[in-house]
């Protein structure tokens, strides 16, 4: 619409800005260039934060993991076409793990994408966006950005969280209207992720459930951890007196100290349980399906999900408990008020005895020295530092450095561990270091494989340049699981890295301290050290190159041949 002279214009980039504020988004995380530069400058210019990353992909996985730790939407914004894939890797695993995303990208002009006439960065990103996030919208008028950045939050946060893409062509973004209508179109939403509350019925049948089981177990998911309603499941636990076990991000959310916790009684409590009790967690892969040898005894499961459709889509689920995890956590306990099972006690107590004897066992390992250090006693020289600062928020990515460090390091306080998730993705190392530096203000500790350092080894610049206080160790193998594969003659082994590569002077060179290490001795200092300067800190962990397993603790998984090689 063509508006009179004299009027007060706003454009895109002032609404698209204006409306991220009214709905409480302060960071953003991203990678700025044509059409989308200005909105970096801008948005700086307010006296908001904007992140800027040196790959799309690596400003997404902070964007996500922002939203998992905020309970608010993490925000991407990147230039179009490579950009905007770049970015989409990111959007698509966030929805995978159910985190709150908002990718924003410019696109090229409409007309000339349409026709497929070769516009700059040309591509049809609404479409290509659409089955990787839970919605992709496109914006073409100003008065529309309101309501588009609205739904997009929205839909983000509500029911099972996940990613949300936002087209925005490039000329939207100096489009102007009046300044004043401009304003009424936009609101913040009201109570965008609202309670679901679970039907009685259905809280009923899962008490009766759970008094009637001799062996029940609680196990924690993701979604538990998300739900932030950390005092009401501890009360669950401690009123009911039932064992629990989390999910590798849902450690610490009871902490792995606490009597109840059965983590290091894994295999036998899935096995033996009668009654599980699942809570914001999928029986998918990582669950085994709910189903084979790693469940051992025919049990009923009790699910608690925000998601209607997960329920029943492995095994039949005798209980379903559709909700919100606080709703459905609160409504369970009303309905067991006062009850605690004798039946029970005796199996509480051997589950505590067995994940006591196999901590113990597990002790000694990682005080015991070796030549070169391995993943035990360098992970426990690790775990003994952070035993100090239970706050602070520990990235880990690799397979043996992700493995042991799940096994190993205790967590001790809810949503302080960040990992490969739902996919097991390399390259979220330094992204989501980031962001949890940001978004807690804490320290953060990553440790990582060296070749999933390598995903997002760049973006260590971005941590030096922001000064964030973040120790990234290395768990330097020269490897992909191992370190010591024979090569062939034409050719270095494709599993092995340049056994030189200094990953402490890569540190020093992108302007933070480094430091190579070869004992667990050596590796405490220099973490202790770190932690309390607060710089940005490489330390280049050297590790025995025999000490990893293919593929760790999912070796099941990988396939090989059946004939063997040829
Ligand atoms: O009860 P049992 O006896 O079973 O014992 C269990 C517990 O009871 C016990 N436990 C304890 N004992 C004592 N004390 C304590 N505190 C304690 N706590 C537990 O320990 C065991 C194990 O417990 P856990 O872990 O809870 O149980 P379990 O059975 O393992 O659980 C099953 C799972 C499936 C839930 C669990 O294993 C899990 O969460 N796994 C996640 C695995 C995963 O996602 N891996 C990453 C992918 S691997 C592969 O794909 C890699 N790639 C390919 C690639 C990827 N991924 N991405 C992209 C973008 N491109 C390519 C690559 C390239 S890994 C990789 C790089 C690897 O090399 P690096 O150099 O980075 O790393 P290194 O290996 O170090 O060299
Ligand atoms: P994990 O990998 O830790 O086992 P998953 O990512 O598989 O966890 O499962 C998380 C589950 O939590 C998803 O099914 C998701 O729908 C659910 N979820 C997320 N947030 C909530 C919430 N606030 N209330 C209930 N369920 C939730
Ligand atoms: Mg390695």
């Amino acid at each position: 619409a063509v508006v009179p002279e004299g009027v007060e214009l706003t454009d895109g980039f002032h609404l698209l800005m204006d409306a991220l504020e009214l709905n409480g988004i302060t960071n953003i995380y991203g990678l700025l260039g044509i059409p989308v530069t200005e909105i970096g400058r801008m948005w700086q210019a307010r006296g908001n934060k904007f992140y800027s990353f040196r790959n799309e992909q690596n400003a997404g996985y902070a964007a996500s993991v922002a939203g998992y730790l905020t309970k608010k939407p993490g925000v991407c914004v990147t230039v179009s076409a490579p950009g905007f894939l770049n970015g989409l890797t990111a959007l698509a695993n966030a929805t995978t793990n159910c985190f709150p995303m908002i990718l924003i990208s410019g696109s090229s002009e409409r007309e000339i994408v349409d026709l497929q006439q070769g516009d700059y960065e040309e591509m049809d990103q609404l479409n290509i966006a659409r089955p990787h996030c839970k919605a992709s919208f496109r914006i073409n008028r100003p008065e529309d950005i309101g309501v588009a950045v609205v739904r997009a939050v929205r839909t983000a946060l509500s029911g099972r969280p996940g990613g949300v893409y936002l087209d925005i062509p490039a000329r939207l973004f100096s489009t102007v209207m009046s300044a004043e209508e401009g304003k009424k179109s936009l609101w913040a939403p009201v109570d965008p992720a609202p309670a679901q509350i679970p039907a009685p019925s259905a809280v009923q049948r899962a008490a009766e459930l759970i008094k009637n089981a001799k062996k029940p177990l609680i196990l924690f998911g993701k979604g538990a951890a998300y739900a932030q309603c950390d005092a009401d499941i501890l009360a669950f636990v401690e009123e009911t007196g039932i064992p629990f076990t989390p999910m590798s991000m849902a450690k610490g959310l009871v902490s792995d100290l606490h009597p109840q916790c059965a983590a290091a009684a894994r295999s036998m409590v899935l096995q033996e349980s009668d009654v599980v009790v699942l809570v914001g967690a999928r029986l998918n892969w990582l669950l085994a399906h709910g189903k084979g040898k790693t469940w051992g005894v025919p049990k009923k499961f009790i699910q608690i999900d925000i998601q209607a459709n997960e329920i029943d889509s492995n095994v039949q689920i005798a209980a379903p408990l559709v909700g919100d995890v606080q709703s459905c956590i609160n409504a369970l306990r009303a309905e067991l008020k006062g009850y605690k099972s004798d039946d029970q006690a005796a199996w509480a107590k051997a589950v505590a005895e067995k994940h006591n004897t196999t901590r113990a066992k597990l002790a000694g390992k990682l005080s015991t020295p070796t030549p070169v250090m391995n993943y035990h006693n360098s992970l426990g020289a690790i775990r003994d530092v952070l035993k100090n600062y239970p706050d602070i928020c520990l990235v880990n990515e690799g397979a043996n450095a992700l493995d042991n460090a799940r096994m190993v390091i205790d967590q001790y306080q809810p949503r302080k561990r960040v990992d490969t998730g739902t996919w097991g993705v390399m390259g979220i190392g330094m992204g989501s270091a980031a962001a949890a530096a940001v978004e807690t203000g804490k320290p953060v500790v990553a440790i990582c494989g060296d070749s999933a350092f390598g995903f997002s080894a760049m973006e260590y610049e971005t941590l030096t340049r922001y000064n964030l206080p973040v120790t990234v160790i290395v768990m330097n193998n020269g490897g992909i699981y191992r370190g010591d594969e024979a090569s062939p003659d034409h050719q270095f082994s494709c599993m092995l890295f340049n056994p030189n590569t200094r990953y402490d002077q890569l540190s020093i060179a992108l302007g933070g301290e480094g430091v190579r290490v070869n004992t667990p001795e050596e590796l405490a200092k220099a973490l202790e050290a770190s932690i309390k300067s607060g710089k940005t800190t490489i330390i280049d962990a050297i590790i025995d190159p025999a000490a990893g397993v293919e593929s760790g603790r999912i070796g099941n998984l990988n396939i090989v041949s059946t004939i063997g090689k040829k």
